[in-house]
């Protein structure tokens, strides 16, 4: 499964081997830490993502993500595979649009959880 991931979503960078030591710290976000003046305000929306194994899945993903109207902020948790969006609330991005990135990073959607 990891290899087939790498495969497909970062191609020519593979992760597998160096997983465990590239896990610490670097793609991973403490929610806690992020305070308030540095988080926008909007809907937030919550996805769980199946695949993801080190910073640079998160950083794929982050750039797919990045391409959809209507998010604000991104942060993503490697260790749970959680991700928290804030949404524009004037023009939040649609479940479906979130579903195509994480479809075009090359990983799998558990779920979206959405206001
Ligand atoms: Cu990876």
């Amino acid at each position: 499964m990891i290899i087939l991931h790498s495969v497909l979503a970062l191609g020519l960078v593979g992760c597998n081997e160096q997983q465990s030591a590239s896990m610490q710290g670097q793609g991973q976000v403490d929610l806690a830490a992020v305070n308030d003046e540095a988080m926008p305000t909007g809907p937030v929306a919550t996805m769980w993502i199946k695949g993801m194994a080190c910073p640079f899945c998160a950083t794929n993903l982050e750039g797919q993500l990045e391409k959809i109207e209507g998010i604000k902020k991104i942060i993503i948790d490697l260790g749970t595979g959680k991700v928290v969006m804030v949404l524009d609330p004037t023009m939040p991005a649609t479940k479906e649009a979130m579903a195509k990135a994480v479809d075009n990073s090359g990983f799998t959607l558990d779920r979206i959880e959405m206001p």
